[in-house]
């Protein structure tokens, strides 16, 4: 039985990736950080927290005594390093943090491989905030990095970590350049569950209007299901190496409103430009959508659009799910939820 670590094994990509490599007979170890209240929905989610070859266990990324510890108990062939503190926009108030838990973390991971067993195959979640200020488009594993915030320097820090130690120690470290991937169980301060999750509130009658930030900025954005298949193909291709997973297409947030408001049966107008803009219910005349101007960031990354053409001809890998069907399942899951009552 081929054993699996996973970082962050409560997070969205966590989960399915559990439920991915359980599905295909791994024993999977996953981590989980020591907090006053447990962070297992996700897990309930997918239906795995009590499959009987998983196993949970506690651990900071930050601590390298912790690393080897973890990597004795599991002693797994294969290791996805997810866990981070992966939201762009807090890295900014947090970017000591940020680089303690993203940048270092990884390279607490790569040392223990290095210690107990340098056969140990390890996959890092790098990250299409590495690209930044648009330096070409599509961007592709050869594209120049520049990136825009503390969380995009940090992943630019263990993604050069993971391709040293790949070289410099002959230890499977593949780096995965991943564009945004969202789905049902992304996290609720994220701009796409944001929308589904508000405007599904908005629909039901429990608050007037959501509150957004840039509407221009546009992302390629694909399903998390979808992702997780690559992050493994790539710990089973002959040689580490480095991948872009993207769709190749890009929307901005403002057309991710109105897919949304589309999936709700609403007919969304917009008036006024800038912070003064206001997405307006066309039947009620009510606005739905406002700007807040805190919701801006620092520095903004404006255009991501990935090619993942290396990873379609190298793995076999392409992204399935068509943006508008991501929309609709993410806004079916929102409207039950709220409808329930129940808040993830
Ligand atoms: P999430 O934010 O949903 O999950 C992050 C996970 O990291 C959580 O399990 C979290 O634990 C854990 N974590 C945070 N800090 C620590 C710490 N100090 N020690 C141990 N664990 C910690 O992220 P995603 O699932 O969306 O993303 C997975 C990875 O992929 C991340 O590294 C992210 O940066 C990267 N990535 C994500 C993309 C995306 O679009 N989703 C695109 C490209 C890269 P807790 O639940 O306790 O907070
Ligand atoms: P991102 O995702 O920064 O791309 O990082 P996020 O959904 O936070 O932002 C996407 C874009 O939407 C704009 N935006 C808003 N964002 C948030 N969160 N809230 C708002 O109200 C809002 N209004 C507009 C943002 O400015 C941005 O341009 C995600 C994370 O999963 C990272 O960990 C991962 O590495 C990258 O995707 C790829």
């Amino acid at each position: 039985m081929t054993t699996a670590l996973i970082t962050g094994i409560t997070g969205q990509d966590g989960a399915y990736l559990s439920q991915f490599l359980l599905q295909k007979g791994y024993r999977v170890y996953g981590t989980y950080r020591r907090t006053s209240s447990t962070n297992f929905w996700r897990l309930d989610d997918v239906g795995v927290r009590n499959h009987p070859n998983l196993n949970l266990l506690e651990y900071d990324l930050t601590d390298l005594g912790s690393s080897v510890r973890l990597l004795e108990q599991a002693e797994p062939d294969e290791i996805y390093n997810l866990a981070a503190q992966s939201f762009v926009g807090v890295s900014f108030d947090q970017p000591i943090t940020t680089a303690q838990i993203t940048g270092i973390g990884p390279v607490n991971i790569l040392d223990a491989i290095r210690i107990v067993n340098p056969k140990i195959k390890f996959y890092q979640a790098s990250t299409s905030e590495m690209f930044g200020l648009v330096q070409e488009v599509p961007q592709s594993e050869i594209t120049p990095l520049y990136p825009r915030s503390p969380y995009g320097c940090a992943k630019v820090y263990a993604h050069w970590m993971t391709i040293n130690y790949r070289e410099s120690f002959d230890i499977f470290a593949a780096s995965g350049i991943l564009f945004n991937h969202e789905s049902p169980l992304r996290g609720l301060e994220f701009v796409t569950r944001k929308i589904t999750d508000g405007l599904a509130r908005v629909k039901l009658g429990r608050q007037s209007h959501i509150e957004l930030g840039n509407l221009e900025a546009k992302r390629d954005w694909g399903f998390a299901k979808d992702y997780v298949d690559g992050m493994w193909r790539m710990l089973q291709a002959d040689e580490p190496d480095t991948f872009v997973l993207a769709t190749g297409r890009t929307e901005r947030v403002k057309d991710f409103v109105e897919l949304t408001c589309k999936a709700l049966d609403y007919q969304i107008v917009w008036e006024g430009n800038g912070v003064d803009e206001v997405g307006l219910d066309a039947n009620t005349g009510k606005t739905i959508v406002k700007i807040n101007p805190k919701f801006y960031r620092p520095a903004e990354v404006d255009l991501l659009i990935g090619n993942p053409d290396k990873a379609k001809k190298v793995l076999g890998w392409e992204a399935h799910t068509p943006l508008e069907n991501l929309c609709a399942m993410m806004v079916e899951a929102d409207m039950n939820r709220v409808e329930k009552g129940v808040s993830f």
